[in-house]
Order: structure tokens, then C-alpha cells, then sequence
């Protein structure tokens, strides 16, 4: 039936419940099967294909006519199949996978609803929610809730840059009129393990990516405070204000974890703004056993933590949160009146919009509450420390397997940083296995997306030869999923 309909046929242009009903559930069946079949470990994570093969298997063009909606279903199906399936409990890839079905189906309740999030308005419960998740992070920080503010951002690093720009705000609020000709020359500083959106905050705000000093990290990739204190002291030297200071709570690669401690020191002793980038680290808050790695970051003026990466909700969800309530109005406010009129039948403090950069905001909210809710806090804490106690098992294994080696030994959080050194290459001298080295993970990574049965990823490092780069942060992860990759490896590198 759906061969001969089009979308004029169904609800919102013609009043024909039937197949609107009809239309909706043929694309839920296919989104259930995609489901069912994400989670046998058995099914393929992708089917790889080069771009331009990729382009003759799926006609991506708009067509100048409509579509009937059995084509529509069809493509769905077929973008499906296409795809990564991220959700896979053998996808090592990313940071941010799985997919916690809680979590989408507050996703698909949000998109049903459709609404904006910059006024009471047109979101009253969305508003209010938000506010109360808001509240769940702040206190996890250990700010005062009453005291503190903060906005949901479209991913990390756009929240690192609402840091950035409230953090000069703070201290030179006429920028936001005059621009920077008006300031000094301001700089900031952040680990040279930190996330590359610090960097390209320094960039955006016309502080200028050349200001943005990147500072040592020790074998470990936790950011050494005294050569910190160094280059502040340079830099004030060479007549340049030292204003932002981001310390990293698990870095990208590495998962390392910057000394908030011993870097708020220093903040406060030269008055400068310090961020606390946990976009990857911050869900840690939520397991009394591990917070201590994060120990300090209440010290903070701001803080980024994605929700959207351990929490495990659907992407993105990513907020930026600050310890001092109102400065965040106050950098971005442009009191637009169309949308921000002040004699509102109600409080307009709710109406959050106004300081927001952006102006259309996804509702990112519902789907992390509803999250949150059918896991409480307790639950937290267990899926945490669940991914803890894989990650520690992990290693171990690695450890007692022939041919792997750490990179960091022990990992300090859920990335696990190692190698395969297949066993022709383990009798080489250093330099020679070196050199060699650095070509096996791409090697094997390009062998395991041809053969689609797990995926890791690879990194490059200066110091250092190509290394894969596992993460465990998918709840659906058990031990014998560990144990295939290991086997898979030693397969892909001996054959
Ligand atoms: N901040 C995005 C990190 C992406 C990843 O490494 O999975």
C-alpha cells in the first residue's frame, strides 16, 4: 500500500490516520530490527566500502519528484545497513558509543515534540528539567546549586568555548562591546594531551591559536603544574595576560588526569580562570570508588562534561557549567525582543535563551533525565564502576598475552593505549621494531574493517608509534567481548 502514497497522503497534509499509523510503523520495525540484530555479536558492525563505491551502492540525490513512502522505508533500511553500528558491544572505536535504549527513546520522544529550548514559552517542562539535571551536575562537582549556572551546548568542544569566552567576560567584560583591541594581550594555557577544541576556542575568540600554549605532560599525559607555572611566568614576562587555564579530567587519547589540585594552586595564585575539560572524565562523578581522580575540580569556575560520552545518552548532550550564576547571561545576553520580550505573563528568568550563543537549541535534556531517572544514582555508580573493573581486566589480560605491550601501564581510566607486536617482529632490535611498528595498527585495523567483526581505533603520537587506542564505555561490554578483540588482533596480525 505504501507503493502508491506519498507524504501528502499522510497527517500533517491530509487527515488519513490509517496510513499515517501504517507509514510510522513500518519505520519503527525497521529502527527495532536494526536494534535486535546492533546487539547479537554475530551481526557485523559494517560492511566497508570506499566513497566512491559507497556512492554507486546508494543514490543520495534529491529527486524533483516525490517519493512514494515505501521508497522512504526502504532507504531508511538501507542507510541503516550502511552505516557503523556504534551501539555493537564489539565497537571500541569511540569515545562516545553504545546506545542505552532509555536514553533514545527519550531521543525520539524530542523529536516528536520538536521544541526549542530558548524560552518558557515554548519549552515550560523542558526548561524546568533542564534546570534539574543542571542541579544533579553541580552537585556532583560539589558547587552550590543555588550559586551555580550552565547550558547544554551542541558537543565538547563548542563547550569549551563557552568557557573560554565567559572566562573573559569575566575579566574583561568591555570585549564584548569593543572587541580585543580595547584588552591586553590575553593567553591561555591548556596540556599538549588536551582536546584540539582549546585550542580552536583560542582561535574563534580572537585571542589567536599562537596564544594557546600547550603545556608538558609527563609519561602518564598528566600535565606537569610546574611547567605551568613556568610559562604563565614567561608569559607575564613578555607582557601578555595570562586569563584561562584549562586542565583536562581524561584526555582523549590517553585518558589522563591533569592534578586539578596542584593546578588551581597556581590559578589562584595568579588570578586566572581555571576549566576543568571532563567531557570524556566527568560521568567518573558519579562513582564514589573513582571521583577521587577528579579530585579538585570543585575548585573550578567552569566546568565540560558530555553526558553524551560515559554517561552513555544519545549524542550529543554536553554541557558547560560554571560555578558563578549569572555570568553566562551576562557574556551572551543580546536581548533580542522578538524572542526575549521582558512583560511576559511569567518569570522570564526562564527564559534561558538569552544565554545561550545560539539561538535554535536542541532539547538535550529529556533523554539524559529519562536516562538518569531508570538508572538513579545508584545504578551510576554500578555501570561505572563496572567499566572500571573491565578496563583493570583488560589490561590484565594484555599484560599475560603474548605480543602486547602498554603504552601507559597502568591505564588510569577506560582508554587502554597498547600495541601488537607480531611475533616475526619481537627478536628486532628497538630502533628496527620501531620503525616497523609504527605501519601494524593501521595494518590491522584497515584488515579488521574489511573483516567487520569489532572495530578499535589507532593513534599517532609524536613520541611514539602508531598504538591502538581501546575505550570502554559501552554498557552492553562484557569480559568475552575483550577476550574476542584480543583473539581478533592475534589472528589479523600473524595471518
Ligand atoms: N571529543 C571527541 C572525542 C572523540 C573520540 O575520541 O572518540
Amino acid at each position: 500500500r505504501l507503493a502508491k502514497l506519498f507524504a501528502t497522503d499522510i497527517l500533517p497534509q491530509s487527515n488519513n490516520w490509517e496510513d499515517t499509523e501504517t507509514f510510522l510503523g513500518e519505520v519503527v520495525k525497521v529502527l527495532l530490527k536494526y536494534i535486535c540484530e546492533e546487539n547479537q555479536r554475530e551481526t557485523k558492525i559494517l560492511e566497508f566500502h570506499h566513497p566512491t563505491e559507497m556512492k554507486k551502492i546508494i543514490d543520495l540525490t534529491i529527486p524533483d519528484e516525490p517519493q512514494p513512502l515505501e521508497e522512504l522505508v526502504k532507504a531508511c533500511e538501507q542507510v541503516l545497513s550502511l552505516g557503523v553500528r556504534t551501539g555493537h558491544p564489539r565497537f571500541f572505536n569511540q569515545i562516545s558509543c553504545g546506545l542505552d535504549l532509555v536514553s533514545m527513546a527519550g531521543e525520539w520522544l524530542t523529536a516528536t515534540a520538536n521544541t526549542n529550548m530558548f524560552t518558557y514559552e515554548i519549552a515550560p517542562v523542558y526548561i524546568l528539567m533542564e534546570k534539574e539535571v543542571l542541579r544533579k551536575m553541580w552537585e556532583a562537582i560539589g558547587w552550590d546549586p543555588e550559586k551555580s549556572d550552565g547550558i547544554f551546548a551542541p558537543g565538547g568542544a563548542i563547550a569549551n568555548l563557552y568557557a573560554m569566552n565567559t572566562a573573559r567576560h569575566h575579566m574583561f567584560p568591555r570585549s564584548k562591546h569593543l572587541g580585543n583591541g580595547e584588552i591586553p594581550i590575553l593567553c591561555c594555557f591548556t596540556s599538549q594531551d588536551c582536546h584540539y577544541s582549546i585550542k580552536s576556542a583560542a582561535s574563534v575568540t580572537g585571542i589567536g591559536s599562537d596564544h594557546c600554549f600547550y603545556i608538558k605532560t609527563d609519561s602518564g599525559g598528566r600535565m606537569i603544574p610546574e611547567a605551568l607555572e613556568q610559562q604563565i611566568i614567561r608569559c607575564k614576562n613578555e607582557g601578555m595576560q595570562p586569563f584561562f587555564v584549562c586542565a583536562t579530567a581524561g584526555t582523549t587519547v590517553y585518558g589522563a588526569w591533569d592534578p586539578i589540585e596542584k593546578i588551581a594552586d597556581i590559578c589562584e595564585r595568579y588570578r586566572i580562570w581555571l576549566h576543568v575539560d571532563a567531557a570524556w572524565g566527568g560521568g567518573l562523578l558519579l562513582s564514589p570508588e573513582h571521583r577521587y581522580k577528579l579530585s579538585g575540580i570543585e575548585r573550578a569556575q567552569s566546568v565540560t562534561w558530555n553526558p553524551h560520552k560515559l554517561m552513555g545518552a544519545i549524542l550529543q548532550c554536553s554541557a558547560c557549567l560554571f560555578r558563578q550564576d549569572g555570568l553566562l547571561f551576562q557574556c551572551n545576553q543580546m536581548s533580542a525582543d522578538y524572542l526575549f520580550q521582558q512583560d511576559k505573563p511569567y518569570d522570564v528568568n526562564y527564559d534561558t535563551g538569552d544565554k545561550a550563543i545560539q539561538c535554535g537549541r536542541h532539547n538535550d535534556t529529556f533523554k539524559l533525565w529519562l536516562m538518569w531517572k531508570s538508572k538513579g544514582m545508584e545504578g551510576y555508580r554500578k555501570q561505572i564502576n563496572y567499566l572500571m573493573d573491565l578496563a583493570a581486566y583488560f589490561s590484565e589480560r594484555l599484560r599475560a598475552t603474548d605480543g602486547y605491550e602498554l603504552v601507559v601501564d597502568p591505564p588510569e581510566f577506560l582508554n587502554i593505549c597498547f600495541w601488537y607486536i607480531p611475533q616475526k617482529m619481537r627478536g628486532l632490535d628497538l630502533a628496527e621494531k620501531m620503525a616497523r611498528l609504527e605501519k601494524i595498527a593501521p595494518k590491522i585495523k584497515a584488515k579488521m574493517m574489511e573483516r567487520g567483526t569489532t572495530m578499535v581505533g589507532y593513534q599517532p603520537d609524536k613520541k611514539r608509534p602508531n598504538f591502538f587506542r581501546m575505550i570502554i564505555s559501552n554498557q552492553a561490554i562484557t569480559r568475552a567481548d575483550l577476550d574476542f578483540l584480543i583473539d581478533e588482533i592475534v589472528d589479523i596480525g600473524e595471518s
